[in-house]
């Protein structure tokens, strides 16, 4: 009796111990990361293209200091400010949607860059030209 208690026992906390592993969502499931840089009072590369789930990875080179903050961003994303980054700090940023994303150091003005962010098949996404349908001719009215 006391031996199959301990039994159940034993296999509640497998069971347990298995809903616990279950791991964090993986950081890098359907994107890489991609670096970027900003040195000597540029973003480098200035511009990018990268796959939607990319994380962009900026490291401040320079020994002042830097942001990146986001001045245009694809409708439905929020717009985003690193802070102040000095120098070899980083600033990640997931890529979670295709699209136009502008930046620039608010400290510096000067400095900008922009990502472009593309479907896995590597298609642009159409920049507001989609084609609406024609309306029906006009109704007869009775
Ligand atoms: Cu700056």
């Amino acid at each position: 009796m006391r031996r199959a208690h301990l039994l159940y026992l034993g296999i509640a906390t497998i069971l347990l111990g298995a809903a616990c592993a279950q791991p964090a969502p993986a950081p890098t499931s359907s994107g890489s990361e991609q670096a970027l840089e900003m040195r000597n009072f540029a973003f480098a590369p200035a511009s990018l293209t990268v796959k939607v789930g990319t994380v962009l990875v900026w490291t401040n080179r320079d020994s002042v200091s830097h942001t990146v903050t986001l001045s245009s961003v694809p409708t439905g994303v929020a717009s985003l400010d690193s802070g102040s980054l000095g120098p070899g700090q980083t600033f990640r940023l997931t890529a979670s949607q295709v699209g136009r994303y502008a930046y620039h150091c608010s400290i510096h003005p000067s400095m900008t860059g922009e990502i472009v962010v593309v479907a896995e098949q590597g298609t642009p996404p159409a920049t507001g030209t989609t084609p609406r349908p024609q309306p029906a001719g006009p109704v007869s009215p009775y």
